[in-house]
C-alpha cells in the first residue's frame, strides 16, 4: 500500500465563469445567426488570469454567453469576472454557487468601480488589475492565510502579463478575437472610469508579445481582432512602432486580419499614424467624441476634443478607409433641449454610421461622481448599460423627463433607415480620398497636411479568409432587407448602389455593415424605444454614495497621483492648438 504522504497531490481545479450579457448596443445579439457566432467577444480578463495561474492547477473557462453553467462543476474555486452591465446575472450566479458551498472569487470592471455592491456576493473580492493579486491570493489560499479583499494600487508592468490562454476558449463561438497592447490613457475626462482603474500613464506590452498573441488568434481561425486598448494613441511613439510591426506581419499573410481599435480624436493630426493604421488593416475605430459643443467638452475636461475641429478630424480619419464608431453623450450640465438636434446634425454631417449614444452617468470613483454627489445631484444608483433611458444625475438645464425623452427620440431617429443610409454613404464617399478634407488647423507649418496628399486607394481587407458561412450570411442579410417590405428593400438597394458608384472596392464592406445595422435597428426599436427605465427614480432625494452601496474608500486615481508619476502628455497633445484650458491641464498633469 502506498503511504498517504507518497500519494500524488490532488490537482486543484479552478472554474472561471463569465456571466451572460443582457442585450446591449454592442452585444450583436440580434444578428448571432447571421454572423454565425454565439457572442461577440471572449472574456480576455479570465483568459489572462488563466495564463497567470501556476501549472499545478487545472483551469476551465465557462463563458455563459457560449454554454450553460454547470452549478455542480468539479471545482475547488469559482472565479467570476464581469462588467457592470452583467451585475444582475453575476450576483445570481455567485449566490447560487455559494448556496451550494463553493468558494467564490470575484473581480473585473464591475468590482473596480462598485466593490461595495459586489462584496456581499463573494468570499474574496479583487479590485484593479489582477496580474499580481491573483498569484498572491493563490499562494496565501494554499496556506489558508488568504485575505477577503485584494486591491491592486500600483499599476502593473505589462511585461508581467502573459499571453492569454485562448486555448481554453471555444474560439469558434466568438465573432472576433481580442488583444490588448497597452493600458491607460493620458487624458483626464471627468466621467472616465478607465483612468480610475488603469491610470494615466500608458503602459505597453513588448511588441514581440503582441505579434505572438495575434498569431495565436490567427491560428485559432479568427479573421477579426479587437485591439482593446483604452486609447491606441495614448503613447504614440509605441503605437507607431507596434502598428508598423503588426502591419508588416499582417500584410504578409494571404488573408490579413482586420482590426477594430479605440482612439482619441487627436489622432487625426498625425498623418504618419493614420498611414500606419491603414497599413495594419484597421477597418473600424471607436472615437470618444461625446459632444459637438465645445462648452460641454470643456466642462467634462475633454480638452483634446475641445481643441480639435471635430468634423474635420472625422473626415480625415475616414479618408484613410476607416469606419468610425463614435461615443456620443447627452446630459452634460451645459446641455439644454437644443442638444438633441445638434447631436443629430453632427452625426449626419460627419457620416458616423455607428453612434453609441448615451446619457452621461456618474460612475462611482470618478471625479464626476464626487462632484455630483457633493452637489447633492445623485438621483439613483449607477447602472452598467450606458445606452438606456436612465441616468443617476439630476440634469441642470432641462428636466429629467426632457433629458430621457430627448435622448430616446434622438436614438430612435438616428437609427431610422434613412438616417443610417445617409451616414453610411457619407462615410463611403470619404474613404480612400482626400475629397472634402479641409486643411487642418492647429498643425505646425512643417507638418504634412492630409489635404495635400494624393488620393489614397481603399486598401482595407475586412473579410478574412473565404468561408462557406459568408454565402449563408449574405443570403440572410438579403432576406432581412428584401423580404422586409419596401422601405428596407429601398434602403439596401440605395446602400449597395451608392457604394458601387462611390467606392466599388468596398462593396463587401457595405454588406458587412448591412448586418451590423440590423442589430442596431432592432436594438433601437426593441430595447431603447420600449425602455421602461424612464421611471427608475429613488424616493429618497438625499442620496449619497454610502446609501447607494457605492462607497469606494480607495480612489485609485488619487493613489496614483500621490506617487508623482511623470507623464509626457505633450506628446499626446502634439500639434493641438494649445488653449488656456489645455495649458492649465498640461500644467496640472506635469505637476503630479
Ligand atoms: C473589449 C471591450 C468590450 C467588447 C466585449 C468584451 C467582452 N468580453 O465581451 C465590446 C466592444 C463588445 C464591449 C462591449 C461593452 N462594453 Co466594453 N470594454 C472592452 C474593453 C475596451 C477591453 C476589455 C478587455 O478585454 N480588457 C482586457 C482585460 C485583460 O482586462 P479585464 O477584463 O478588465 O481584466 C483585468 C482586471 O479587471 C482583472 N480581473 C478581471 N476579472 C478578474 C477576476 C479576478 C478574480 C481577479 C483576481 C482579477 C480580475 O484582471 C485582469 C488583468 O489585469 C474595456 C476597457 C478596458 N480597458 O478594459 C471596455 C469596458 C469593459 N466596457 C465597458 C462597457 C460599458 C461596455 C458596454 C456595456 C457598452 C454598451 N453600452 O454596450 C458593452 C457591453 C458588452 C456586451 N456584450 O453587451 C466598460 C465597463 C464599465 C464597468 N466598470 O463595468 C469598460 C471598462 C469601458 C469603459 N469604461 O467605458 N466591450
Ligand atoms: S480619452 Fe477616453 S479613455 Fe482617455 S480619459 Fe478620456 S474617456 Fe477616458
Amino acid at each position: 500500500m502506498v503511504e498517504a504522504a507518497q500519494q500524488p497531490k490532488r490537482r486543484k481545479r479552478i472554474a472561471m465563469v463569465h456571466p451572460k450579457f443582457p442585450p446591449s448596443f454592442w452585444s450583436f445579439g440580434f444578428i448571432k445567426e447571421i454572423g454565425g457566432f454565439k457572442t461577440v467577444m471572449p472574456p480576455l480578463g479570465l483568459a489572462t488570469l488563466a495564463a497567470l495561474t501556476p501549472d499545478e492547477y487545472d483551469v476551465v473557462i465557462v463563458d455563459e454567453n457560449v454554454e450553460d453553467i454547470d452549478f455542480e462543476i468539479n471545482a475547488d474555486l469559482i472565479v467570476l469576472s464581469s462588467m457592470a452591465i452583467q451585475e444582475e446575472r453575476m450576483f445570481e450566479v455567485a449566490d447560487e454557487f455559494r448556496r451550494r458551498g463553493y468558494f467564490v472569487c470575484m473581480g473585473g470592471p464591475i468590482c473596480n468601480v462598485l466593490p461595495g455592491r459586489c462584496r456581499p456576493h463573494c468570499d474574496v473580492l479583487f479590485e484593479g488589475e489582477g496580474e499580481y493579486t491573483w498569484k498572491q491570493f493563490l499562494t496565501e489560499w494554499e496556506k489558508g492565510e488568504h485575505a477577503d479583499n485584494y486591491v491592486q494600487e500600483e499599476k502593473v508592468d505589462l511585461r508581467d502579463t502573459p499571453p492569454p490562454r485562448i486555448d481554453l476558449l471555444q474560439t469558434s463561438a466568438y465573432r472576433v478575437g481580442c488583444i490588448q497592447t497597452t493600458r491607460g490613457c493620458p487624458f483626464n475626462c471627468e466621467f472616465c472610469d478607465i483612468i480610475v482603474t488603469y491610470g494615466r500613464k500608458v503602459r505597453a506590452k513588448p511588441i514581440e508579445n503582441v505579434i505572438k498573441e495575434l498569431q495565436a488568434w490567427a491560428d485559432a481561425g479568427v479573421d477579426f481582432v479587437t485591439i482593446a486598448d483604452d486609447n491606441l494613441v495614448g503613447d504614440r511613439v509605441y503605437a507607431k512602432k507596434m502598428l508598423k510591426a503588426v502591419g508588416d506581419w499582417n500584410r504578409a499573410r494571404r488573408y490579413p486580419l482586420a482590426f477594430y481599435v479605440e482612439m482619441s480624436v487627436d489622432a487625426a493630426r498625425d498623418v504618419e499614424f493614420l498611414e500606419l493604421i491603414r497599413h495594419a488593416n484597421v477597418v473600424e475605430t471607436f472615437l470618444g467624441i461625446e459632444s459637438p459643443r465645445s462648452e460641454q467638452l470643456k466642462e467634462t475636461k475633454k480638452f483634446q476634443n475641445a481643441a480639435t475641429p471635430l468634423l474635420d478630424a472625422v473626415k480625415i480619419i475616414q479618408s484613410y478607409g476607416v469606419v468610425i464608431a463614435a461615443g456620443m453623450i447627452v446630459g452634460f450640465d451645459n446641455d439644454d433641449v437644443g442638444i438633441f438636434e445638434d447631436q443629430y446634425t453632427f452625426l449626419q454631417m460627419a457620416g458616423i454610421p455607428i453612434a453609441m449614444l448615451g446619457i452621461l452617468q456618474a460612475i462611482p470613483r470618478t471625479p464626476l461622481y464626487e462632484r455630483i454627489e457633493k452637489a447633492g445631484r445623485l438621483r439613483s444608483a449607477a447602472q452598467g448599460n450606458n445606452t438606456l433611458s436612465v441616468t443617476n444625475i439630476e440634469p441642470l438645464k432641462m428636466t429629467y423627463e426632457e433629458l430621457v425623452t430627448g435622448y430616446r427620440n434622438l436614438f430612435v431617429r438616428s437609427y431610422t433607415l434613412d438616417a443610417i443610409g445617409e451616414r453610411w454613404l457619407n462615410n463611403v464617399k470619404q474613404w480612400g480620398s482626400k475629397r472634402d478634407v479641409p486643411p487642418f488647423p492647429g498643425k505646425k507649418p512643417e507638418d504634412p497636411n492630409p489635404a495635400d496628399e494624393p488620393n489614397r486607394k481603399w486598401i482595407q481587407k475586412p473579410l478574412g479568409r473565404p468561408r462557406i458561412h459568408l454565402i449563408f450570411a449574405t443570403l440572410l442579410i438579403l432576406k432581412y432587407y428584401f423580404a422586409g417590405g419596401k422601405e428596407k428593400r429601398n434602403f439596401a438597394l440605395k446602400m449597395m448602389w451608392g457604394t458601387l458608384k462611390l467606392q466599388p472596392a468596398a462593396f463587401m464592406q457595405t454588406m458587412n455593415y448591412l448586418a451590423y445595422f440590423i442589430h442596431l435597428r432592432e436594438y433601437a426599436d426593441k430595447v431603447v424605444a420600449r425602455d421602461e427605465k424612464f421611471n427608475y427614480v429613488f424616493d429618497d432625494k438625499n442620496l449619497t454614495a454610502e446609501s447607494l452601496g457605492e462607497d469606494g474608500h480607495i480612489n485609485m486615481v488619487k493613489n496614483e497621483r500621490s506617487k508623482k508619476t511623470k507623464i509626457n502628455v505633450n506628446d499626446a497633445y502634439d500639434g493641438a492648438e494649445v488653449t488656456a484650458d489645455i495649458a492649465a491641464d498640461l500644467e496640472a498633469v506635469q505637476a503630479r
